[in-house]
Protein backbone atom coordinates (compact mmCIF):
# COMPACT_ATOMS: atom_id res chain seq x y z
CA UNK A 1 0.00 0.00 0.00
CA UNK A 2 1.43 3.35 -1.11
CA UNK A 3 1.91 5.51 1.97
CA UNK A 4 2.94 9.11 3.09
CA UNK A 5 7.05 8.65 4.82
CA UNK A 6 5.38 6.28 7.43
CA UNK A 7 2.01 7.86 8.20
CA UNK A 8 -1.06 5.67 7.71
CA UNK A 9 -3.26 7.21 5.55
CA UNK A 10 -6.11 8.34 8.61
CA UNK A 11 -2.92 10.13 10.18
CA UNK A 12 -1.84 11.58 7.12
CA UNK A 13 -5.39 12.59 6.22
CA UNK A 14 -5.99 14.91 9.76
CA UNK A 15 -2.35 16.46 9.67
CA UNK A 16 -2.98 17.77 6.13
CA UNK A 17 -6.88 18.88 7.39
CA UNK A 18 -5.47 20.67 10.71
CA UNK A 19 -3.10 22.52 8.32
CA UNK A 20 -5.46 23.70 6.41
CA UNK A 21 -8.16 24.20 9.09
CA UNK A 22 -5.12 26.23 10.73
CA UNK A 23 -3.95 28.16 7.00
CA UNK A 24 -8.08 29.10 7.04
CA UNK A 25 -8.60 30.00 10.60
CA UNK A 26 -5.41 32.44 10.39
CA UNK A 27 -6.94 34.17 6.80
CA UNK A 28 -10.17 34.22 9.13
CA UNK A 29 -9.46 35.86 11.88
CA UNK A 30 -6.84 38.55 9.88
CA UNK A 31 -10.13 39.05 7.81
CA UNK A 32 -12.19 39.33 11.23
CA UNK A 33 -9.25 42.20 12.57
CA UNK A 34 -9.48 44.19 9.73
CA UNK A 35 -13.09 44.66 10.33
CA UNK A 36 -12.58 45.25 14.08
CA UNK A 37 -14.14 42.21 15.30
CA UNK A 38 -10.58 40.88 16.80
CA UNK A 39 -8.03 43.66 17.95
CA UNK A 40 -4.88 41.86 16.76
CA UNK A 41 -3.12 38.63 15.31
CA UNK A 42 0.28 37.19 14.57
CA UNK A 43 -0.62 35.15 11.63
CA UNK A 44 0.74 31.00 11.30
CA UNK A 45 0.84 31.01 7.82
CA UNK A 46 3.69 28.63 6.39
CA UNK A 47 4.47 27.16 9.77
CA UNK A 48 1.84 24.59 9.83
CA UNK A 49 3.77 21.52 9.09
CA UNK A 50 6.62 21.85 11.51
CA UNK A 51 4.01 22.48 14.21
CA UNK A 52 2.11 19.66 13.00
CA UNK A 53 4.86 17.40 13.42
CA UNK A 54 5.48 18.57 16.74
CA UNK A 55 1.78 17.72 18.55
CA UNK A 56 2.15 14.23 16.40
CA UNK A 57 5.32 13.45 18.27
CA UNK A 58 4.26 14.60 21.94
CA UNK A 59 2.47 13.10 24.52
CA UNK A 60 -0.78 14.45 26.28
CA UNK A 61 1.36 14.66 29.52
CA UNK A 62 4.33 16.51 27.35
CA UNK A 63 3.95 20.07 28.85
CA UNK A 64 4.11 22.49 26.06
CA UNK A 65 5.52 25.83 26.37
CA UNK A 66 4.47 27.54 22.94
CA UNK A 67 5.16 31.43 21.18
CA UNK A 68 2.60 33.01 20.05
CA UNK A 69 2.62 31.84 16.71
CA UNK A 70 1.57 28.08 17.26
CA UNK A 71 -1.95 27.63 15.59
CA UNK A 72 -1.44 24.60 13.69
CA UNK A 73 0.22 22.88 16.93
CA UNK A 74 -2.69 23.72 19.14
CA UNK A 75 -5.33 21.86 16.39
CA UNK A 76 -3.49 19.12 16.07
CA UNK A 77 -3.28 19.01 19.87
CA UNK A 78 -7.10 19.10 19.68
CA UNK A 79 -7.68 22.38 21.30
CA UNK A 80 -11.36 23.15 20.21
CA UNK A 81 -12.16 25.88 17.48
CA UNK A 82 -14.82 27.57 19.63
CA UNK A 83 -11.72 27.77 22.75
CA UNK A 84 -9.45 29.42 20.31
CA UNK A 85 -12.15 31.79 19.29
CA UNK A 86 -12.94 32.67 23.17
CA UNK A 87 -9.59 34.10 23.36
CA UNK A 88 -9.36 36.00 20.28
CA UNK A 89 -12.66 37.54 20.87
CA UNK A 90 -12.00 38.03 24.82
CA UNK A 91 -16.01 36.91 25.25
CA UNK A 92 -16.95 35.45 28.55
CA UNK A 93 -16.32 31.85 27.78
CA UNK A 94 -12.28 32.82 27.25
CA UNK A 95 -10.35 30.61 29.76
CA UNK A 96 -8.29 33.90 30.71
CA UNK A 97 -10.97 36.23 30.95
CA UNK A 98 -9.44 38.79 28.35
CA UNK A 99 -6.12 39.35 30.36
CA UNK A 100 -4.30 38.44 27.10
CA UNK A 101 -3.57 39.65 24.06
CA UNK A 102 -5.25 37.81 21.21
CA UNK A 103 -3.06 34.79 20.33
CA UNK A 104 -1.24 34.53 24.07
CA UNK A 105 -3.46 31.46 24.70
CA UNK A 106 -3.59 29.04 27.75
CA UNK A 107 -4.29 25.32 27.49
CA UNK A 108 -4.34 23.59 30.99
CA UNK A 109 -6.46 20.60 30.14
CA UNK A 110 -3.74 20.13 27.02
CA UNK A 111 -0.87 20.94 28.73
CA UNK A 112 0.13 24.04 26.73
CA UNK A 113 1.39 26.88 28.72
CA UNK A 114 0.66 30.70 28.84
CA UNK A 115 1.92 32.10 25.44
CA UNK A 116 4.63 34.95 26.70
CA UNK A 117 4.88 38.18 24.83
CA UNK A 118 8.89 38.94 25.66
CA UNK A 119 10.28 37.18 23.13
CA UNK A 120 12.08 34.51 24.55
CA UNK A 121 11.14 34.93 28.41
CA UNK A 122 9.19 31.31 28.48
CA UNK A 123 12.39 29.73 28.04
CA UNK A 124 13.95 29.85 31.12
CA UNK A 125 10.57 28.58 32.60
CA UNK A 126 10.75 25.43 30.48
CA UNK A 127 13.86 24.51 32.56
CA UNK A 128 11.93 25.19 35.70
CA UNK A 129 9.09 22.93 34.95
CA UNK A 130 11.62 20.33 33.72
CA UNK A 131 13.20 20.77 37.42
CA UNK A 132 9.66 20.63 38.75
CA UNK A 133 8.14 17.53 36.51
CA UNK A 134 11.40 15.19 37.42
CA UNK A 135 11.39 16.32 41.21
CA UNK A 136 7.82 15.40 41.59
CA UNK A 137 8.65 12.26 39.45
CA UNK A 138 6.11 13.36 36.80
CA UNK A 139 5.74 11.46 33.31
CA UNK A 140 6.81 13.69 30.04
CA UNK A 141 9.27 16.11 28.69
CA UNK A 142 9.24 19.75 27.98
CA UNK A 143 8.83 20.72 24.61
CA UNK A 144 9.12 24.60 23.84
CA UNK A 145 8.93 26.71 20.78
CA UNK A 146 10.46 30.14 19.61
CA UNK A 147 11.30 31.78 16.57
CA UNK A 148 14.86 32.51 15.04
CA UNK A 149 14.96 35.97 17.25
CA UNK A 150 14.76 34.80 20.16
CA UNK A 151 17.92 32.90 19.59
CA UNK A 152 19.39 36.37 20.26
CA UNK A 153 17.98 37.16 23.49
CA UNK A 154 20.29 35.86 26.69
CA UNK A 155 17.40 33.85 27.69
CA UNK A 156 17.66 31.61 25.13
CA UNK A 157 21.67 31.03 26.34
CA UNK A 158 20.25 30.80 30.17
CA UNK A 159 17.89 28.21 29.55
CA UNK A 160 20.18 25.86 27.23
CA UNK A 161 22.91 26.41 29.90
CA UNK A 162 20.77 25.62 32.71
CA UNK A 163 18.76 22.41 31.24
CA UNK A 164 22.15 21.33 29.85
CA UNK A 165 23.43 21.37 33.54
CA UNK A 166 20.53 19.91 35.56
CA UNK A 167 19.94 17.01 32.98
CA UNK A 168 16.67 18.37 32.13
CA UNK A 169 14.10 17.04 30.03
CA UNK A 170 13.77 19.85 27.58
CA UNK A 171 12.89 19.61 23.72
CA UNK A 172 13.98 23.29 22.43
CA UNK A 173 12.85 23.94 18.98
CA UNK A 174 13.68 26.61 16.54
CA UNK A 175 10.80 27.61 14.33
CA UNK A 176 13.27 29.58 12.18
CA UNK A 177 11.06 31.49 9.73
CA UNK A 178 14.05 33.53 8.35
CA UNK A 179 12.71 36.71 9.67
CA UNK A 180 12.30 38.47 13.52
CA UNK A 181 9.73 40.92 12.10
CA UNK A 182 12.02 42.78 9.81
CA UNK A 183 15.17 41.50 10.75
CA UNK A 184 16.48 38.98 8.49
CA UNK A 185 18.00 35.52 10.38
CA UNK A 186 21.58 36.73 8.68
CA UNK A 187 21.53 39.93 11.11
CA UNK A 188 20.63 37.75 13.93
CA UNK A 189 23.26 35.34 13.98
CA UNK A 190 26.59 34.65 11.98
CA UNK A 191 26.71 30.86 12.75
CA UNK A 192 23.57 28.12 12.21
CA UNK A 193 21.14 27.89 15.05
CA UNK A 194 21.17 24.45 15.60
CA UNK A 195 24.79 24.76 16.12
CA UNK A 196 24.57 26.78 19.47
CA UNK A 197 23.54 23.56 21.27
CA UNK A 198 27.35 22.41 21.52
CA UNK A 199 28.64 25.44 23.46
CA UNK A 200 26.35 24.14 25.99
CA UNK A 201 26.95 20.17 25.55
CA UNK A 202 23.45 19.90 23.70
CA UNK A 203 23.57 18.08 20.80
CA UNK A 204 21.20 20.28 17.88
CA UNK A 205 20.13 19.23 13.92
CA UNK A 206 18.21 21.02 11.51
CA UNK A 207 15.29 19.93 9.84
CA UNK A 208 13.32 21.00 6.80
CA UNK A 209 9.98 22.43 8.92
CA UNK A 210 8.51 22.75 5.38
CA UNK A 211 8.01 19.18 5.16
CA UNK A 212 5.54 16.91 6.85
CA UNK A 213 7.93 13.80 6.79
CA UNK A 214 11.23 15.00 6.91
CA UNK A 215 9.85 17.31 10.45
CA UNK A 216 8.73 14.29 11.24
CA UNK A 217 11.82 11.98 10.94
CA UNK A 218 13.93 14.83 12.04
CA UNK A 219 11.92 15.21 15.53
CA UNK A 220 11.71 11.36 15.99
CA UNK A 221 15.17 11.43 17.43
CA UNK A 222 15.20 14.52 19.19
CA UNK A 223 11.89 13.61 21.03
CA UNK A 224 13.73 10.16 21.29
CA UNK A 225 17.05 11.76 23.52
CA UNK A 226 14.93 13.66 25.55
CA UNK A 227 12.32 10.75 26.13
CA UNK A 228 15.44 8.42 27.02
CA UNK A 229 16.11 10.85 30.22
CA UNK A 230 19.93 11.89 28.46
CA UNK A 231 19.01 15.25 28.24
CA UNK A 232 18.08 18.23 26.41
CA UNK A 233 17.64 18.92 22.59
CA UNK A 234 18.04 21.58 19.98
CA UNK A 235 16.18 21.62 16.90
CA UNK A 236 15.98 24.46 14.15
CA UNK A 237 13.60 24.16 12.16
CA UNK A 238 13.97 25.74 8.95
CA UNK A 239 10.54 27.43 7.77
CA UNK A 240 9.11 30.73 6.61
CA UNK A 241 6.89 33.18 8.07
CA UNK A 242 4.20 33.89 4.78
CA UNK A 243 3.00 37.19 5.43
CA UNK A 244 3.28 39.67 7.63
CA UNK A 245 4.60 39.83 10.92
CA UNK A 246 1.35 40.57 12.75
CA UNK A 247 -1.76 42.74 11.89
CA UNK A 248 0.64 45.86 12.49
CA UNK A 249 3.17 45.33 10.03
CA UNK A 250 3.56 45.73 6.35
CA UNK A 251 6.32 43.29 4.70
CA UNK A 252 6.25 44.83 1.65
CA UNK A 253 8.55 47.38 2.88
CA UNK A 254 11.70 44.85 3.67
CA UNK A 255 11.02 42.11 1.45
CA UNK A 256 10.19 40.03 -1.23
CA UNK A 257 7.51 37.17 -0.29
CA UNK A 258 10.01 33.29 -1.13
CA UNK A 259 6.82 31.22 -0.24
CA UNK A 260 2.85 33.04 -1.13
CA UNK A 261 0.06 30.71 0.06
CA UNK A 262 -0.66 28.33 -2.54
CA UNK A 263 2.50 28.29 -4.37
CA UNK A 264 4.33 25.20 -5.19
CA UNK A 265 6.82 25.52 -2.20
CA UNK A 266 3.68 26.52 0.07
CA UNK A 267 4.01 23.68 2.55
CA UNK A 268 0.54 22.45 2.76
CA UNK A 269 0.63 22.23 -1.34
CA UNK A 270 3.94 20.25 -0.60
CA UNK A 271 2.12 17.42 1.68
CA UNK A 272 -1.24 17.78 -0.93
CA UNK A 273 1.07 17.15 -4.16
CA UNK A 274 2.89 14.49 -2.13
CA UNK A 275 -0.74 12.64 -0.83
CA UNK A 276 -2.20 12.97 -4.40
CA UNK A 277 1.00 11.04 -5.88
CA UNK A 278 0.70 8.70 -3.45
CA UNK A 279 -3.07 7.78 -4.32
CA UNK A 280 -3.74 8.58 -0.23
CA UNK A 281 -6.58 11.49 -1.29
CA UNK A 282 -8.06 13.03 -4.96
CA UNK A 283 -8.37 15.97 -6.00
CA UNK A 284 -12.46 15.51 -5.29
CA UNK A 285 -11.16 14.82 -1.42
CA UNK A 286 -8.94 18.05 -1.17
CA UNK A 287 -11.75 20.23 -2.63
CA UNK A 288 -14.09 18.33 0.44
CA UNK A 289 -11.64 18.79 3.23
CA UNK A 290 -10.93 22.62 2.16
CA UNK A 291 -14.91 22.86 1.76
CA UNK A 292 -15.64 21.70 4.79
CA UNK A 293 -12.86 23.81 6.88
CA UNK A 294 -13.97 26.88 5.34
CA UNK A 295 -17.78 26.39 6.82
CA UNK A 296 -16.10 24.93 9.65
CA UNK A 297 -14.38 28.33 10.50
CA UNK A 298 -17.01 30.41 9.51
CA UNK A 299 -19.61 29.21 11.30
CA UNK A 300 -18.05 28.88 14.37
CA UNK A 301 -16.67 32.46 14.67
CA UNK A 302 -20.25 33.32 13.76
CA UNK A 303 -21.38 31.05 17.13
CA UNK A 304 -18.77 32.78 19.52
CA UNK A 305 -19.45 36.22 18.51
CA UNK A 306 -22.94 35.68 19.65
CA UNK A 307 -21.02 35.13 23.18
CA UNK A 308 -21.23 38.59 25.86
CA UNK A 309 -17.76 40.06 26.49
CA UNK A 310 -16.28 39.25 29.31
CA UNK A 311 -17.32 41.46 32.33
CA UNK A 312 -14.99 44.63 32.86
CA UNK A 313 -15.25 43.49 36.58
CA UNK A 314 -14.55 40.79 36.49
CA UNK A 315 -10.78 42.55 36.65
CA UNK A 316 -10.81 41.96 40.32
CA UNK A 317 -11.37 38.73 40.78
CA UNK A 318 -8.55 36.05 41.29
CA UNK A 319 -6.29 38.76 42.23
CA UNK A 320 -6.70 38.82 46.19
CA UNK A 321 -8.38 36.15 48.34
CA UNK A 322 -10.32 38.46 50.06
CA UNK A 323 -10.43 42.18 48.21
CA UNK A 324 -10.06 44.77 50.16
CA UNK A 325 -12.59 47.51 50.71
CA UNK A 326 -10.92 50.01 48.21
CA UNK A 327 -11.38 46.97 45.25
CA UNK A 328 -14.74 46.62 46.17
CA UNK A 329 -15.32 50.39 45.90
CA UNK A 330 -14.20 50.19 42.95
CA UNK A 331 -15.91 46.92 41.48
CA UNK A 332 -19.34 49.16 42.35
CA UNK A 333 -18.32 51.76 40.57
CA UNK A 334 -17.37 50.07 37.35
CA UNK A 335 -20.67 47.53 37.49
CA UNK A 336 -22.82 51.11 37.94
CA UNK A 337 -21.46 52.90 34.92
CA UNK A 338 -22.44 49.66 33.04
C1 LIG B 1 12.09 41.13 24.63
C2 LIG B 1 11.31 41.62 23.43
N1 LIG B 1 11.90 42.39 22.51
C3 LIG B 1 11.21 42.81 21.43
C4 LIG B 1 9.90 42.46 21.27
C5 LIG B 1 9.14 42.88 20.02
N2 LIG B 1 9.00 41.70 19.16
C6 LIG B 1 7.88 40.96 19.15
S1 LIG B 1 8.00 39.64 18.14
C7 LIG B 1 9.56 40.06 17.67
C8 LIG B 1 10.31 39.24 16.68
C9 LIG B 1 10.58 37.86 17.13
O1 LIG B 1 11.11 37.13 16.06
P1 LIG B 1 11.29 35.59 16.14
O2 LIG B 1 11.78 35.20 17.48
O3 LIG B 1 12.11 35.17 14.98
O4 LIG B 1 9.81 35.02 16.02
P2 LIG B 1 8.79 35.21 14.79
O5 LIG B 1 7.96 36.40 15.15
O6 LIG B 1 9.59 35.41 13.55
O7 LIG B 1 7.98 33.98 14.72
C10 LIG B 1 9.97 41.22 18.32
C11 LIG B 1 11.29 41.85 18.13
C12 LIG B 1 9.31 41.67 22.27
N3 LIG B 1 8.04 41.25 22.17
N4 LIG B 1 10.03 41.23 23.32
MG1 LIG C 1 11.45 34.51 13.11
Amino acid sequence: MAMVGNLSNEQAILAYTNAVRARTLDMKIISAQRQGIIGFHVPSQGQEMIQIAISMLADKEDLIFGYYRDLAMLLQRGVPLSLIYDQLLSNSNDLQKGRQMPDHFSFKEFNFSTVQSPVGSHLPLTVGAAYSMRYTKKKGIVITTFGDGATSTSDFHAALSMASVFNLGVLFICENNGWAISVPTSKQTKTDIYKKGAAYGIPGKRVDGNDLIASLAGLQEAFDYVRSGKGAYLVEALTYRIGPHSTSDDPKKYRVDEITDGSENDPIRRLENLMLKMGVVDSASIQSIRAQAKEEIDKTLEERMSIPPTEPSSIFDDVYEKPSWIQEEERREINDSD
